[in-house]
């Protein structure tokens, strides 16, 4: 009898034990039932987002595009506002390594000079602060020349 009551209390015992642990894992069940609450928030962030992507392209559309061919810039002459974002778009069918002028030391502007721009490739410069024309050439085939002038 006494083996009985032994055992009894013992299985009580693991019986409270196990009812407090299943109490635990049903807490830690409410806690991670909150987390899709976060998943929603993230998606408010994502929806946030694109409007700066669409800013991102109305700049974009902003920016002056000298286009390269194999005959060479498309226009003598560029414009621009300083501080814009000027793009180099490459349609020859060589590299381009566009150049502030002059050949071959490329001094007058430093910020015209880009790497060299792989065929079909685009790159992008910031425009000087200063207004002014800035004279700029393919150091390639450097009797390819233009002008941007910073309004
Ligand atoms: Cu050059």
């Amino acid at each position: 009898m006494s083996n009985n009551r032994t055992v009894l209390i013992a299985l009580g015992l693991v019986a409270v034990v196990v009812v407090i642990v299943l109490a635990i894992y049903t807490m830690s069940g409410a806690e991670e039932a909150a987390a899709p609450t976060d998943t929603t928030n993230t998606d408010d962030q994502s929806t946030v987002d694109e409007p700066t992507d669409d800013q991102t392209a109305a700049t974009t559309n902003d920016s002056e595009v000298i286009v390269f061919t194999d005959d060479g810039f498309s226009a003598a002459e560029y414009s621009a506002v300083p501080g814009d974002t000027v793009t180099v778009r490459n349609d020859s069918s060589q590299d381009l390594q566009f150049s502030s002028d002059n050949h071959p030391t490329h001094r007058d502007e430093p910020a015209l000079n880009t790497p060299v721009i792989a065929a079909g490739d685009t790159t992008t410069f910031t425009a000087p602060s200063e207004p002014g024309e800035y004279g700029f050439h393919d150091h390639i085939r450097s009797q390819f020349t233009g002008v941007l002038v910073i309004e």
